[in-house]
């Protein structure tokens, strides 16, 4: 037996992107049925990005579940980028006028899962199988099975927000979808510590031993990463040993600051940068990492998601409530300029501060370069940190 239900929009995938976009829909009043594959309590316990251009905390505001956001979040009005110890800070404010918050991703999940039930709205968990189905036809529908049993979910749209492995992108046929794509030769090792951070702000990092970066969570809570080879083993990377490392590419201004304690979380992570367009096909639209991917370095993904689902709620309520379907052929190519324009900061970003190069060879040499006129042009200063604080909506 087949159990059907029926909304207007189905989403899949309780990332960020699903979850905002599921909180926009509802503040126009749109019906939205979110299908998550895993529990509750492993999509709250993900561990993934950490900065908030100040156009994601406003969208947040938008949705009415900032509160905590606004208690908690350190605001940081720049940066620091060092290079073989020497320090140069870039200050957002005074350059672009704006700020970014540091606030978890797990955090903006659970204050958005949070609200939706609490506004007793739905979120299928744990719901395997989910397959797109009729997605040329004006009357799409998802089926899925939970705890066995087969359920089918009409609707009228379909939001594919279900990352970079879901089955979304995949449900567009190979001759439509076309692929950008930039596999990096190296990964980021992260650790989480319950130890405060080695300064107020974040610290970007390029050393002959490669990238580090010093984060943070709170104000007790620090997160860090090293550029790693992508075979690494965390096994071979004991807590001391990683302490070390990033004492060592962070200088010794720094060192003396970093608390060293016990890893709560040790991960690799590789490093892409993905596009794959057009991000609509026929009544289904992709959002997110469903659609892109970009490497950490200019702390893009979470945002990039957040401003893909400001658009997409925009052209549902064109389509669904104002009845102009033209609005819906509007979100693709609206949402790739920006995708493209936060793709290529965080390719440059990446290739800045990365070991990348031998040392000798003319790449190392421009590399050099650029971090030179980067550290003596206010231009190049500037061009940083309007990117780095989000582009316009
Ligand atoms: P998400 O967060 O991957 O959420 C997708 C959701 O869809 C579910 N799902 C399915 N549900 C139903 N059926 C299926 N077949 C499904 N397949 C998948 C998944 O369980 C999940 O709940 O995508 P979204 O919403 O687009 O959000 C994007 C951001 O999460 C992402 O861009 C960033 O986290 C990227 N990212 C980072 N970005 C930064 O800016 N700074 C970082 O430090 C940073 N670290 C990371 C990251 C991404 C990582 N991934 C994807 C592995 C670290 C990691 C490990
Ligand atoms: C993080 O805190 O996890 C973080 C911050 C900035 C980045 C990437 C990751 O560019």
């Amino acid at each position: 037996m087949v159990t059907r239900a029926s909304t207007e929009v189905a989403i899949i995938g309780s990332g960020p992107a699903g979850l905002m976009l599921g909180a926009l829909l509802a503040q126009r009043g749109i019906a939205a049925v979110i299908l998550e594959q895993r529990a509750r309590s492993y999509v709250e316990g993900r561990i993934r990005a950490g900065v908030l251009e100040q156009g994601t905390v406003a969208l947040l505001d938008q949705v009415g579940v900032a509160g905590r956001l606004h208690r908690e979040g350190l605001v940081h009005g720049g940066t620091e980028i060092a290079v073989d110890g020497a320090r140069r800070r870039i200050d957002f404010r005074a350059l672009t006028g704006k700020s970014v918050v540091v606030y978890g991703q797990t955090e903006v999940t659970k204050d958005l899962i949070d609200a939706r039930l609490a506004a007793g709205l739905p979120i299928v968990w744990e719901a395997d199988a989910v397959s797109l189905h009729d997605i040329d036809s004006v009357r799409p529908w998802v089926s899925y099975k939970r705890d066995g049993d087969e359920h089918r979910l009409d609707c009228a749209y379909v939001a594919g927000c279900d990352g970079f492995h879901g089955v979304s992108r995949k449900a567009i046929p190979a001759r439509i979808l076309k692929t950008y794509e930039r596999v990096y030769p190296f990964g980021w090792l992260g650790i989480l510590a319950e130890v405060p951070p080695c300064s107020h702000e974040l610290i970007y990092a390029s050393h002959a031993n490669g990238f580090a970066l010093a984060s943070m969570r709170s104000p007790t809570r620090s997160r860090y990463y090293i550029q790693c080879s992508l075979d690494t083993d965390i096994a071979d990377w004991p807590d001391e040993r990683l302490w070390g490392e990033l004492r060592l590419r962070l200088g010794p201004d720094v060192a003396p600051a970093v608390t060293a304690g016990p890893s709560i979380e040790k991960s690799v992570a590789p490093l892409r940068s993905f596009v794959a367009a057009p991000m609509q096909h026929g009544r289904l639209l992709l959002a997110g990492d469903a659609a892109h991917i970009v490497p950490p370095t200019g702390a893009k993904g979470l945002n990039l998601a957040a401003s893909d689902v400001a658009y997409l709620a925009t052209a549902l309520a064109g389509a669904l409530r104002d009845g102009d379907p033209t609005a819906i052929d509007a979100y693709g190519p609206k949402a790739l300029a920006r995708v493209w324009k936060a793709e290529r900061f965080s390719w440059w970003m990446t290739g800045l501060l990365h070991k990348l190069h031998p040392p000798e060879s003319f790449e190392s040499r421009m590399q050099a370069a650029e971090l030179d006129y980067l550290f003596s042009s206010q231009a190049a200063q500037t061009a940083l940190a309007e990117n780095y604080v989000g582009l316009p909506l």
